[in-house]
């Protein structure tokens, strides 16, 4: 079915442009848990997207406060101007957060809020007279995005190699992933706790007074699915506030019910300074990113000023953006009304059973889970990593299940209204794929 004249003008993001066109894949519609293939075929959403759809698609609540918002007012400006929803959201997600976060600072996409909270953490230190601490601390295997920031805290070397230098003064701690400890590891891992401790290293290497903040992934996601050690997240809180350094946690894809609360802050008990979102914020309808700050650092930030001005230099166009706040307050109201975070609670164990379900298939070695995360590790094929994955991914869209891989690793995050049948089905189509691949 001819659905398109030309693939060639549009540069596709993180995709071998030339592989896909030569046969491409193109999703037209989507509601619930599925979307629907150019070839008019059901194929059942195992990624909410890219990790962002966590309420499934096209939820009519959503769609009409998106459709009614832009008939009533399209846009608006966020610089010395401002909207009703934009403060309504604000409010609505310090509510969710943890006990203390008493401010939002909006924009588009989750690199944008990584980058906004990087500055954040600068503009913080400095004024709190630690103008010296000028280091950001990211951690190997770390995604933050694709902005400057972001790419240079990330620890991908596939992200970051054709790019410079990138930021000066950044470093990264050791990533937690070991599989000879770990392997088929259900929920957190036992061994690694003592891996926190690398950031004592770089202490050490590079004196405190040069620091301004750490960021991680309470899980990394895209790095494929590596989830904390026990008490390693503590660790790092501790160390941090031994030194002075913020503790940045970068919730991207772990907010919004992912590991069964609104922050993944809430279910491990570490409480950061500074928290990034976007993609669930919205259900992925509209972009939107939001940076979350602990009580004190604005009015640090604000102390001392003269009458008018402004604390931090830095916004974008479509900051709070009126399609963006609209999605946002009816995407939390079905969150809520639904009661989603508690329905992935409640789905974990049968995700969990499912899963690791999969551990004796062909190629498997190792899967691991968390919330509604799931992470299957594949041994590569020997000088080609990342292949078997791949042929895995496009077997499993071609028999109606869309998984997601990064390198030889799956990763899975469904919609959190994912029903258990679907759950089952998902891992046999993927253990049935499994057995027919080489
Ligand atoms: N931080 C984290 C932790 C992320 O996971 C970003 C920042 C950047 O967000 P934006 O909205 O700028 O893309 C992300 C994004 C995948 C995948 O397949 C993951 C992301 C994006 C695209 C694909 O794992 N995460
Ligand atoms: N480039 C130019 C020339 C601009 O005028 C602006 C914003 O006014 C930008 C970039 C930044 O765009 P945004 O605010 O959407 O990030």
């Amino acid at each position: 079915m001819k659905i398109i004249n030309d693939l060639s003008q549009f540069w596709m993001p993180f995709t071998a442009n030339r592989q896909y066109k030569a046969e491409p894949r193109l999703l037209v519609g989507a509601k619930g848990n599925y979307y629907t293939s150019h070839d008019g075929r059901q194929i059942l959403d195992g990624t909410a997207g890219l990790w962002c759809c966590n309420a499934g698609h096209g939820d009519p609540r959503i769609v009409s406060a998106i459709q009614e918002q832009v008939a009533t007012l399209d846009y608006a400006p966020s610089f010395q101007m401002g909207h009703p929803a934009a403060f309504e959201v604000a409010s609505r997600l310090t509510q969710l957060a943890p006990e203390g976060f008493d401010k939002v600072f909006f924009c588009s996409s989750g690199s944008e809020a990584v980058d906004s909270a990087l500055k954040i953490a600068l503009a913080y230190q400095r004024a709190i007279g630690q103008g010296s601490r000028t280091r950001l601390i990211g951690r190997e295997r770390g995604y933050h995005g694709v902005g400057f920031g972001g790419t240079s805290v990330g620890g991908i070397v596939g992200n970051r190699r054709q790019f410079g230098a990138l930021l000066a003064g950044v470093d990264h701690i050791r990533h937690t992933h070991d599989l000879d400890r770990n392997a088929f590891t259900r929920g957190q891992p036992e061994h690694g706790v003592e891996l926190a401790e690398d950031l004592e290293r770089l202490v050490a290497l590079h004196d405190a007074s040069t620091i301004a903040a750490l960021i991680v992934e309470p899980v990394a996601g895209s790095t494929g699915v590596l989830i904390p050690p026990l008490g390693y997240l503590q660790r790092l809180r501790q160390i941090c506030d031994q030194y002075g350094i913020l503790l940045i946690f970068d919730e991207v894809i772990t907010a919004f019910g992912r590991v069964g609360m609104a922050f993944a802050a809430e279910r491990f008990g570490v409480v950061p300074d500074i928290i990034t979102t976007a993609k669930g914020i919205t259900n992925g309808t509209v972009p939107m990113g939001a940076v979350l700050v602990r009580k004190g650092i604005f009015e640090a930030m604000a102390e001392g000023l003269p009458e008018g001005a402004i604390e931090l230099a830095h916004g974008y166009t479509y900051s709070a953006h009126p399609l963006a706040c609209a999605a946002a307050l009816a995407t939390l109201d079905v969150y809520r009304d639904d009661a989603l975070f508690e329905r992935a609670v409640g789905l974990e164990a049968h995700w969990e059973t499912e899963l690791h379900a999969l551990a004796d298939s062909p190629h498997v070695i190792d899967v691991r889970n968390l919330g509604l995360i799931g992470g299957i590790e594949l041994a590569p094929r020997p000088g080609a990593a990342g292949k078997r994955a791949y042929e895995l991914f496009t077997r499993c869209y071609e028999a109606g299940v869309l998984i997601r891989v990064t390198a030889d690793t799956v990763a899975l995050s469904p919609p959190l209204t994912v029903e258990p049948e679907e759950i089952s089905r998902m891992m046999s189509t993927i253990g049935r794929e499994l057995e027919a691949l080489a």
